[in-house]
């Protein structure tokens, strides 16, 4: 019971230890992505993953409980400060079992939900035909406007009153503009529909205070913890209290059993480094680069949907500077040279999702890395060069090394190695 996991499995270890290098020597430009930090993967492997604790703090289904209410307290009462909420479930295994206990606790199935189209930036889990909830609900989509490629609110206002949707979902995982959620509240209470806010992508820019906080004007809000927020994979909910026993139920028993208390703890330790002042500037700092690596992509040819970023991400529409390029391929030319980014549909895709007409890029990973505005222009040029000699394996194979070199000047990890 007390061997290394070298002593035991040295397969693994090659595996782990491969992706280590990958991860310190490529440029990981995936926006849903980060590196947790090492407080966070310490508690992860901690003894708290040997417990069941099914139920809630004072509420469990199984004795010897007493130091897992502890842990789950302290999350609820850390996030609820962190975002100013008035009530918090941290049980959710992941985003999309959150979206699904919120329409659980809500909604009766076959009622209306409005949410952005996945093909123009939404997510699976808001109404997607190939995801239950497309299946379940009746759902009314809304994207972007075909001019500003931004959403308009008219637009979703006139689809709210046509439709009168039980819930409105606001939230996006490709949509590089900022949200006004009081807007999206009065468009709610104008029909009487719960708004539910998904902001996994940008919880850690709300916890920074560089995006406005919908957790105000919502009934519902969920957030995966491991993007923005830099912290385990998992996910939260929080809510009015009105809605608190319902969504709790919903969680536990309607859709799980036993809670993660190992990642529980880890969701409270990342909502404790997320309060510290580090944190607020580190999200400053993801947002700038982004603006600086939009605008250096765009001052080197290439087309960005609605023109740029507000947030973290950005969509580049390939068709504009490459007719046959497709997402797909100058993905994998990018992998090539060490540069991970993901292929992702543009609005108004003439491509299928597998293949898509654009790819779509962070700075969340490279911004817990150190990097700042210059090295985003020096990524800029990166992706360039390499998209501009895709068909040229020395020249991939060269960047490549550079890459690597670059990356070699701001380590992750080092304690691993
Ligand atoms: N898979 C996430 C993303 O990449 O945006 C959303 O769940």
């Amino acid at each position: 019971m007390d061997k290394l996991l070298a002593e035991v499995d040295q397969e693994i270890v090659e595996i782990v230890s491969n992706d280590l290098s990958r991860q310190q020597d490529c440029l990981m430009l995936i926006p849903s992505e980060n590196y947790a930090s090492r407080a966070v993967m310490e508690i992860q492997g901690s003894i708290l993953a040997n417990k069941y604790a099914e139920g809630y703090p004072g509420e469990r289904y199984y004795n010897g409980c007493e130091f897992m209410d502890g842990v789950e307290s302290l999350a609820i009462e850390r996030a609820k400060s962190l975002f100013g909420a008035e009530h918090v479930n941290v049980q959710p295994h992941a985003g999309t079992q959150a979206n699904m206990a919120v329409y659980h606790a809500l909604l009766e199935p076959g009622d209306t939900i409005m949410a952005m189209a996945l093909s123009h930036g939404g997510h699976l889990s808001h109404g997607d035909k190939v995801n239950f909830s497309g299946r379940y609900y009746n759902v009314v989509p809304y994207g972007v406007d075909a001019d500003t490629e931004r959403i308009d609110m008219e637009v979703v206002a006139g689809l709210a009153s046509q439709h009168r949707p039980k819930m409105i979902v606001v939230g996006a995982t490709a949509y590089p503009r900022q949200f006004d959620f009081s807007e999206w509240k009065e468009i709610a209470d104008s029909v009487g529909a719960y708004l539910l806010a998904d902001i996994a992508h940008i919880a850690g820019l709300i916890a920074g205070g560089v995006h406005p906080n919908p957790v105000p004007y919502s009934d519902a809000v969920t957030t995966t913890t491991h993007k923005t927020l830099r912290g385990p994979r998992g996910a939260m909910i929080m809510c009015k209290s009105e809605h608190a026993d319902k969504i709790d139920r919903a969680v536990f028993p309607g859709l799980q059993g036993g809670p993660f208390l190992h990642t529980i703890a880890a969701r409270a330790v990342a909502f404790k480094e997320a309060s510290e002042p580090e944190f607020k500037t580190y999200q400053e700092q993801i947002v700038k680069n982004a603006k600086v690596l939009a605008e250096r992509l765009m001052e080197n040819g290439f087309r960005l949907v609605s023109g740029g970023t507000e947030n973290h991400l950005m969509l580049l529409d390939l068709t504009a500077k490459y007719e046959k390029l497709s997402g797909r391929q100058a993905a994998d030319h990018l992998e090539d040279a060490g540069i991970i980014v993901n292929k992702n549909s543009i609005p108004f895709d003439r491509r299928k999702p597998r293949t898509t007409s654009g790819i779509r890029l962070g700075t969340p990973m490279v911004t817990t890395r150190g990097m700042q505005e210059d090295e985003m222009r020096t990524i800029a040029d990166f992706i360039t060069e390499v998209l501009e000699n895709r068909l040229k394996g020395s020249v991939k194979r060269k960047i490549r090394e550079k890459v690597t070199e670059f990356c070699a000047q701001f380590p992750i990890y080092e304690y691993l190695k």
